[in-house]
């Protein structure tokens, strides 16, 4: 098995991460991205939509996606559970996932491939695109702020595959220019529980 990743990617983290958690180590194959190396035919021909992460099984099939891959490895090792464990924990960690990848980690990357100069090689750039995605990011973190208020971790009481999406959006936020505010105590809070897990640094 390996997992095709890129380090300054924030997709490929999200599995890094997940992987860390679970204390499964996967080899890694390393294909830098701002160098175009994931366009190049030998790597089309793994994935013809050229994004990563990908994951290669050992009878070679393989799997893109971030969280298809996260969810093979919450199936084939449920402890700790990542994605909830009961059908209702399951759909909320789902619910939240999804909020805050289309939401939050979606807006931050649209922004930073639209606004980005070292991205203009890889995306048609339209910076109103770019500038209206930073705009939204921000509004859904004031948002976020008010969620967290009453819970310790996105989805509820438990850390989840939801924190991982939304940490691994704000870290590359920095990147995007869109910092957290001061004034959003309870998202500095809740960062601070997730960005000093041991599984942050993978
Ligand atoms: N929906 C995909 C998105 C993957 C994705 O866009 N990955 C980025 C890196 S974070 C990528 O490969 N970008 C290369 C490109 O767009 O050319 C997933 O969740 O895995």
């Amino acid at each position: 098995m390996k997992l095709y990743d890129d380090t300054l990617a924030p997709n490929p983290r999200r599995v890094r991460i997940f992987l860390a958690e679970k204390g499964i180590s996967v080899p890694l194959v390393q294909v830098e991205i701002i160098k175009g190396e994931h366009k190049t035919p030998e790597m089309r021909a793994l994935n013809p939509a050229g994004t990563w992460p990908l994951l290669e099984l050992d009878d070679g099939t393989r799997l893109t996606e971030t969280v298809a891959i996260c969810r093979y490895f919450e199936l084939i090792q449920p402890d700790p559970p990542l994605m909830g464990r009961t059908p209702l924990e399951a759909a909320q960690v789902e619910m939240w996932q999804r909020r805050m990848e289309f939401e939050l980690f979606m807006p931050i990357a649209l922004s930073f491939r639209h606004l980005a100069p070292p991205m203009a090689k890889l995306e048609t750039q339209i910076k109103d695109f770019g500038l209206v995605n930073k705009a939204r990011a921000e509004k859904r973190l004031e948002r976020l702020n008010d969620e967290l208020a009453a819970k310790p971790f996105i989805a509820g009481d438990s850390y989840s595959i939801a924190d991982i999406t939304a940490m691994c959006a704000i870290d590359f936020g920095k990147y995007a220019r869109i910092p957290v505010d001061d004034s959003l105590t309870h998202v500095k809070d809740w960062y601070a529980r997730v960005s000093t897990r041991p599984s942050a640094k993978a």
